[in-house]
């Protein structure tokens, strides 16, 4: 998972900033720029979801009883990961976008137990979560470099260095917040930090009921509410905007066609928003809306159509007895 930028902070060379996470505010405003000039449709990057109250409410949307992904993942990769591990045989495990980090253990347990456990490298946007997050898992895998790079995963692949023995993870659904466009520059950067063997393990949320999906993303305790319109109070924050957030109502549905849920906020009534870190002003009529996320489900048929040409190939597809929910272990030819 992404997220925001925050103030710097200092700690020793383990964790490392990329050129572009120098540059996050300019980015940041020529982003948001970008995305709310859309016409008919206005939108924002769903990574400025995540400040730390953005964090948080995540993670408070990971234990909802309607939010099925991140209990069926774990269980996926409870049952799975030593023999994701004893097929790669990784001395390396990095971990993409890794908000607070908690499933990278069971494959740190199992690289470990096989005396192989050399290195880890997580990924992240937040400079701060990063250092706690290294610092937790330094402290509790002594005999690993561990590292943090501040960056983003749709850009900033490059700063993990050339790969070898390496176990990429990107867990979490998270590819499905990527358009299905972006998928093949993706996966031909995640190659390039690859070498041949190296593994890409990624979660993928599954088509399902429309229904099941319904209600994940609008859940009864309004927690994913919530979450959609902290995306303003963030514009707020960084951008000096001026968007009342209870202007807004959350709305997520499934789109079968395109086989995505889109999350929008639409405003409640006439309203000018302006954005002045971005030189932007946003007028809207009430009813109209802004798309803040795509999450886009996949097949066991349409998501290996996506890694043609990337120099990856799917090697394992792992599920739980519901199908709702898909481990997918990729290598590099
Ligand atoms: C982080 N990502 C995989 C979540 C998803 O399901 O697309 C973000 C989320 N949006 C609403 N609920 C959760």
């Amino acid at each position: 998972m992404h997220q925001v930028p925050q103030p710097q902070v200092r700690h020793g060379d383990a964790v490392r900033r990329t050129r572009r996470a120098d540059q996050a505010l300019d980015t940041m405003a020529a982003e948001v720029r970008d995305g709310l000039a859309r016409r008919p449709l206005p939108e924002l990057p769903c990574k400025y979801f995540y400040d730390e109250r953005g964090c948080a409410l995540f993670e408070e949307i990971t234990r909802l009883p309607e939010y099925y992904p991140a209990r069926t993942e774990a269980g996926i990769l409870a049952e799975h990961a030593d023999a994701i591990v004893d097929a790669v045989a990784p001395v390396e495990i990095v971990e993409l976008g890794s908000g607070v980090s908690r499933k990278i253990r069971f494959f740190l347990d199992a690289v470990r137990c096989r005396g192989w456990l050399e290195s880890i490298q997580m990924l992240e946007f937040s400079e701060a979560a990063l250092a706690e997050s290294v610092a937790r898992l330094q402290h509790d895998y002594p005999e690993a470099r561990v590292r943090g790079v501040v960056g983003d995963f749709a850009s900033d692949l490059a700063a993990l260095g050339p790969g070898g023995g390496r176990l990429i993870l990107f867990l979490a659904g998270t590819i499905g917040n990527l358009h299905p466009e972006e998928l093949p520059g993706f996966f031909r950067q995640v190659a390039a930090v690859l070498e041949p063997g190296d593994g890409f393990l990624v979660g993928v949320d599954l088509v399902k009921d429309e229904a099941c999906l319904h209600a994940a993303y609008n859940d009864s305790q309004g927690v994913t509410a919530e979450f959609n319109r902290n995306i303003l109070r963030v514009l707020n924050a960084r951008l000096g905007a001026d968007f009342d957030p209870w202007d807004f109502d959350h709305r997520a549905f499934y789109d079968p066609k395109r086989q995505w849920v889109e999350m929008r906020l639409r405003a409640r009534r006439s309203l000018q928003a302006h954005i002045p870190k971005a030189g932007t002003t946003l007028a809207l009529r009430a009813g109209d809306e802004i798309r803040t996320e795509l999450s886009c489900k996949y097949t066991r048929e349409t998501f290996p159509s996506r890694l043609r040409g990337s120099g990856l190939e799917l090697e394992r597809w792992m599920t739980d007895p519901q199908d709702l929910f898909a481990s997918a272990l990729l290598r590099r030819r």
